[in-house]
C-alpha cells in the first residue's frame, strides 16, 4: 500500500480502499507528526484560505449580477490548493486547473491582478481574452490552463523533462481533478514522467465528481493514487482537506523530484462545497446531508482550531478582524476594478504578433469603420 511509505501519521477517513495520510484530524488536533510550520507561514496560510473562500462567494455573486462571465468556484479545495503551493520553491513552475483559485493566491498574485483578470478590464494583463478561471501569471511561473480537460499534465510533465536536460533544479506540479483521470492525456503524461523520471508532482484533487458524475463512476480502480504504480512510481492517498498533510506530501515529493527520483500522484481527498459553475445546480446531483458531511470536515474551521487551541497563535477576536479586513480589501478591489474599462477594442489584434499582419489590420480597420458607422 503506497502510503506506508510515508514516515508520518496515518489514519483512514474511510473513502476508498487504501489508507488516507492524515495529520490534522477534523477538531484540529495533530495526530501524525508535525511538519513543524513555521507560525509566520501558517498564519499566511490561513489568511490566504479565508480570502480565497470570501473572495470566491464575492466573485459567484458578481457572476450573478452579470458583471462578469462564467466561474468555477472552489470552495471547500483550500487546503489542496495552499497546501500543495507552500511546498514549492521559488524556481519551481504551477500548473493549475480553472478551479485553483487558492493556488493563485498563495503564489503571489494579487488581489488587484486577480480581479481586474475576472472582470476582464484594460489593466488585465489577458486583456479580458481569456475565460475568469483559465489563470495565467506569467511572472509567478503559472501557466496557463486550456479547455480540454488534462491537456496541460503532458506540458507540465514535458516541461519537467525539457527543465531537467537543461540541468534546472526546479520541479513543476500539474493539478487536475478526478475526472481528468479518464482522460487520454492524464495517463500519457503519467508514462512519460515514469519513463524518463521527470520532475514532475501530479496532484489531483478528487473532489469525488465531475461536473455531476461521482467518482465511482469514474474509474474501477480503488482509488486515483493507484494508478501510478502502473506507470513505475509511488501514488499517495492524503486528506485533501488537511493543509498539514497536503503540505508534508507535497513538500517530501518535491524533495524527491528535486534529487531527481522521479515524480510522484498525489490524490487529494477533498469536497467542492459549491456547484461545479455558475452554471449549474449541485442540488440537482447531489444529497444535502452529502454536502453537510463534507462541511464537517471543512479545511478552514479545522486549521482555525489548530491555531487557536494547539499554536495558541490565533484568537476569535483576531480572527473576526481578519474576516472584516479581507471584505473590506475584496470590496476595494472590485470596486476600482469596476472603474477601469474594458480593454481598447485595438488590442484584439495588436499585441498578437510583434507586428500586426496586413490581413488583420484591414479586417480590424473595417471593423471599427463600422462600429463608428
Ligand atoms: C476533453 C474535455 N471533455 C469534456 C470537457 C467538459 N468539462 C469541463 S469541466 C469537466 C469536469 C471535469 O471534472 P474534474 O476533472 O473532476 O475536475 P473538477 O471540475 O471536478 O474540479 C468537463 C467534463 C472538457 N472541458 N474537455
Amino acid at each position: 500500500m503506497q502510503s506506508k511509505t510515508l514516515e508520518m501519521g496515518k489514519k483512514s477517513i474511510g473513502v476508498g480502499a487504501e489508507e488516507t495520510f492524515q495529520i490534522l484530524d477534523t477538531n484540529g488536533k495533530i495526530i501524525g507528526q508535525d511538519p513543524k510550520i513555521s507560525t509566520d507561514l501558517l498564519l499566511q496560510a490561513y489568511r490566504n484560505m479565508v480570502l480565497t473562500r470570501t473572495l470566491d462567494e464575492k466573485l459567484i455573486s458578481l457572476q450573478r449580477q452579470g458583471r462578469m462571465g462564467t466561474y468555477v468556484s472552489c470552495s471547500g479545495q483550500e487546503a489542496s490548493q495552499i497546501g500543495a503551493v507552500m511546498a514549492l520553491s521559488k524556481e519551481d513552475w504551477i500548473f493549475p486547473m480553472y478551479r485553483d483559485m487558492g493556488m493563485i493566491i498563495q503564489a503571489g498574485v494579487s488581489l488587484k491582478q486577480l480581479v481586474n483578470r475576472m472582470l476582464g478590464n484594460a489593466e488585465d494583463e489577458a486583456l479580458g481574452r481569456d475565460l475568469p478561471n483559465l489563470y495565467a501569471w506569467k511572472a509567478n511561473k503559472i501557466v496557463s490552463f486550456a479547455a480540454p480537460i488534462a491537456s496541460h499534465v503532458p506540458v507540465a510533465a514535458g516541461f519537467a523533462m525539457a527543465a531537467k536536460s537543461r540541468k534546472e533544479n526546479l520541479v513543476t506540479i500539474a493539478t487536475f481533478g478526478d475526472g481528468a483521470t479518464s482522460s487520454g492525456e492524464f495517463h500519457v503524461a503519467m508514462n512519460f514522467a515514469g519513463v524518463y523520471k521527470a520532475p514532475t508532482i501530479f496532484i489531483c484533487e478528487n473532489n469525488q465528481y465531475a461536473i455531476s458524475v461521482p467518482v465511482s463512476e469514474q474509474t474501477a480502480s480503488d482509488s486515483i493514487a493507484i494508478k501510478a504504480s502502473a506507470y513505475g512510481f509511488e501514488g499517495l492517498k492524503v486528506d485533501g482537506n488537511d493543509l498539514f498533510a497536503v503540505y508534508a506530501t507535497v513538500k517530501r515529493a518535491v524533495e524527491k523530484a528535486r534529487r531527481g527520483e522521479g515524480p510522484t500522484l498525489i490524490e487529494c481527498l477533498t469536497y467542492r462545497l459549491g456547484s461545479h459553475s455558475t452554471a449549474d445546480d449541485w442540488k440537482k446531483y447531489r444529497s444535502g446531508d452529502e454536502v453537510e458531511s463534507w462541511k464537517r470536515r471543512d479545511p478552514i474551521p479545522r486549521l482555525k482550531d489548530y491555531l487557536i487551541n494547539d499554536r495558541k497563535a490565533w484568537s476569535e477576536d483576531e480572527d473576526s478582524k481578519l474576516r472584516l479586513g479581507v471584505e473590506a480589501e475584496i470590496s476595494q478591489a472590485i470596486a476600482s476594478a469596476g472603474k477601469i474599462p474594458p480593454p481598447e477594442l485595438k488590442t484584439l489584434v495588436t499585441d498578437a504578433y510583434s507586428s500586426v499582419p496586413r490581413n488583420l489590420e484591414e479586417q480590424s480597420k473595417e471593423l471599427f469603420e463600422s462600429m463608428e458607422s
